[in-house]
């Protein structure tokens, strides 16, 4: 079959969709359950009926269209899509250049008439971006991975419990909890996505076939010292917190740079008591984050870090303490699925390869209950997660028809 995608209703969208949660600093800020979140999810609701799809949500806002298959409604659904939520001022195509994508091809299928074999789903999936309870909030409630104590006791980047946030939504922990309960058997995931990085770019390659997906741990940490004057206080009896995590942030990253190369860390927020320019800092919050494409690594790495960070403390006359926020394993997409995007991309004529994600996606989760891939498309410099975040239109149409075709081939 040679249908292809509409790139002038896909870009239509996207436009539209990105005028929904503009910030002061002309970048996106649509977290999830927010006022502008809220209007993009009735617009894809909107969309979603408008191509014809049977609209649905999950108890945890997760939504979706489907498109019914010969095979019946019992069958495996072939689902794609992606996410609408953005960090604090995003960009306009992290997640949802994913859910345009899928609505676009499942739209086409529509309109050809075809009656494929198995259902096609479009998907759109909750708070992909952590701003709730930790990240991945609504595929992990699809797939039924959330830990009851941590939804009723965590608190959410806001400062707020979960509740609070979902208070005036139609979703509670309760209907959260029990959204993998209404979640159809899926045959296969494939999420389309800009890389985020710059190796397509770099390689100038339109289409990158994803091997790998790096897993994530992200923990909340504390250097404990003792405040003091800083005009008296000479500095060779000082406890100081911060200079304890200012060494642990320059002896970490030394550390993963030599020790582990390929693999991320990042402290990207640090808070410092009582924050006086004439105190001496008691106590450093921050978070401490990691990610590594092998099982093996991540263990090392929260072995190794720890260590370092202990040995600062002792050398320092310093207390740390640390406590585990989220974490996610790498992820090694199937083999089948590669090759059904590799030969869809050859039979296309796309120039391809294979990439890492440095980045998690909601496709990881989903692989909890089904195969799951992605397709990436360049990020111009690479940019994401900031008002700078772009893509070519014609990179767009390629990934999505790659995704349409492989869509046909695993419902057919
Ligand atoms: O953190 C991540 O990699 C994703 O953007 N949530
Ligand atoms: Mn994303
Ligand atoms: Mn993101």
């Amino acid at each position: 079959m040679n249908i292809r995608v509409n790139l002038s209703r896909m870009k239509a969208d996207l436009e539209e969709l990105g005028r929904i949660g503009r910030d002061s600093g002309d970048g996106l800020t649509r977290p999830s359950f927010s006022r502008a979140d809220l209007e993009a999810r009735t617009w894809l609701k909107g969309r979603i009926e408008e191509a014809g799809l049977t609209y649905r949500e999950d108890g945890a806002g997760n939504q979706f269209g489907r498109l019914e298959g010969a095979a019946g409604p019992a069958a495996k659904v072939v689902m794609a899509g992606s996410h609408l939520d953005t960090v604090p001022n995003g960009g306009m195509f992290d997640g949802a250049a994913g859910v345009a994508a899928a609505l676009e091809c499942l739209r086409t299928v529509r309109e050809e008439g075809l009656r494929l074999r198995l259902p096609l789903e479009v998907a759109s999936f909750t708070d992909e971006e952590g701003n709730l309870i930790g990240d991945f909030l609504g595929s992990r409630a699809f797939v039924g991975s959330l830990n009851r104590d941590l939804l009723e006791h965590g608190t959410t980047a806001f400062g707020r419990p979960l509740a609070d946030i979902l208070s005036g939504t139609p979703y509670t922990i309760e209907t959260i909890l029990a959204a993998s309960g209404q979640a159809p058997a899926v045959e296969a995931f494939i999420e389309l996505h800009i890389e985020q990085g710059p190796a397509l770019e770099t390689e100038g390659i339109p289409v990158g076939i994803v091997d790998n997906i790096n897993g994530k741990h992200y923990r909340w940490c504390a250097f404990e010292g003792e405040s003091g004057h800083s005009g008296t206080v000479p500095l060779e009896l000082r406890r100081d917190a911060f200079l304890g995590l200012a060494d642990f942030a320059l002896r970490a990253t030394r550390h993963v740079a030599t020790r582990h190369y390929g693999s991320f860390v990042t402290i990207g927020k640090a808070l410092v008591h009582p924050g006086a320019f004439s105190s001496i800092p008691r106590r450093a919050d921050f978070s401490l984050e990691f990610r590594s494409s092998a099982p093996e690594t991540m263990a090392a790495l929260e072995r190794e870090l720890l260590e370092i960070a202990g040995a600062v403390a002792s050398a320092r006359r310093l207390k740390f303490a640390s406590r585990l926020m989220d974490k996610t394993e790498p992820y090694h997409v199937p083999e089948r699925l590669v090759e059904v995007l590799a030969g869809e991309a050859d039979r296309l004529g796309f120039a391809h390869m294979p990439v890492t994600s440095g980045a998690g996606h909601d496709a990881q989760i989903l692989s909890a209950v089904t195969d799951a891939a992605m397709i990436f498309i360049p990020s111009p410099d690479g940019i994401s997660h900031a008002p700078g975040e772009s893509l070519r239109w014609e990179d767009l149409e390629k990934g999505a028809n790659l995704l349409l075709a492989a869509l046909l081939r695993l419902a057919s």
